[in-house]
């Protein structure tokens, strides 16, 4: 049987012991926690809000210590940010490039510091795919074409197409663009007749369809097609404004599937969105765990995504996460 001052003394021996384990597993639990420079495109649309909040959420849910930089559109604000993440040494540097060329340089200073590169959303134009271990995005040449075949078969093959482009450059405007045409190439009846970019924000596709519906052909509008939701919204306000009916007047095709893509499908205003996920924060840190594990990784992760019409809008609006 221990004396009550030896007891003391074993006690407070275990609980040192106990407290300098804790300490040290919190240390080292502290050592081995993981750290990502995130390079965000910008706050431009509600897709990006909520591509944002899947990231940060996610890094939380799993401790990881994230470091988010927001680059408001602009690509030097990115390269900054990514080189800023360099010199802190990150295991993993995320970069959701806000258009495709001038990314080459500071990619390669990453792989001179051996920081691995993920891409994320959009891809960046690079001569060689070693500068970065994974791209996980949404396949945006299908989700043109998606849009286009939309189009044809609810305007019979024809219509008088205005465009609202994405940002200039940036991948989700060429591809969308490029797999939209491809559709329509062999489909005499289906003319865009006026294009130009509204920077994937409501108020610059309100302003722009304002300027196309003024415009000498403006009469001739028959079909619109917006790069993402938040300029559909836009130009939606701006046909209201001019006397007309969005979604009878002029047929409406967006991508992304944002909430309010879906009220205004509800509401007979728009007539279809192709759905672009960007609650992809489950897969971009099952891939920063697995690089940081050593394990390969394939070159590009798709997204899966679906198509949604005016007719689905109000059972599918309460399912709608973002
Ligand atoms: C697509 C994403 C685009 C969205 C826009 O993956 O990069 O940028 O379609 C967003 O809403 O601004």
């Amino acid at each position: 049987m221990i004396s009550f001052t030896k007891s003391v003394a074993v006690l407070a021996a275990c609980a040192f012991a106990a407290s300098s384990f804790l300490l040290s597993g919190a240390a080292s639990a502290e050592e081995k926690k993981i750290t990502v420079g995130f390079v965000q495109v910008g706050a431009e649309s509600a897709w990006r809000t909520a591509n944002s909040k899947s990231v940060t959420d996610e890094a939380a849910k799993r401790g990881i210590d994230l470091k988010f930089a927001e680059g408001q559109q602009k690509q030097e604000n990115q390269i900054k940010a990514v080189r800023a993440f360099i010199a802190q040494h990150v295991d993993v540097i995320v970069l959701a490039p806000v258009v495709e060329p001038g990314f080459e340089p500071v990619l390669t200073e990453a792989k001179h510091a051996k920081i691995p590169v993920i891409l994320s959303d959009r891809r960046a134009k690079l001569s060689n795919d070693s500068l970065y271990v994974t791209f996980i995005g949404s396949d945006f040449v299908e989700e043109g074409r998606l849009a286009a075949k939309f189009l044809v078969d609810k305007t019979g093959g024809k219509a008088k197409i205005a465009e609202l482009q994405g940002t200039p450059g940036s991948a989700p405007a060429n591809d969308r663009m490029k797999g939209f045409k491809e559709v329509i190439a062999d489909k005499p009846g289906m003319e865009i007749i006026m294009s130009q970019t509204g920077e994937f924000t409501r108020a610059k596709g309100k302003e722009v369809m304002e300027a196309f519906l003024k415009s000498p052909k403006g009469k001739e509008i028959t079909a619109l097609f917006a790069h993402n939701d938040d300029m559909a919204i836009g130009a939606i306000q701006a046909i209201e404004a001019a006397g007309l009916k969005p979604g009878k007047d002029i047929i409406i095709v967006s991508i992304d599937g944002v909430k309010s893509a879906f009220e205004a499908m509800a509401e007979g205003k728009l007539n279809c969105t192709v759905e672009c996920n960007p609650l992809i924060g489950p897969q971009l840190f099952d891939a920063v765990e697995a690089i940081v594990a050593g394990k390969t990784l394939e070159k590009r992760v798709a997204v899966k995504e679906g198509v949604f019409t005016e007719d689905q809008a109000k059972a599918e609006l309460p399912n709608r996460k973002y």
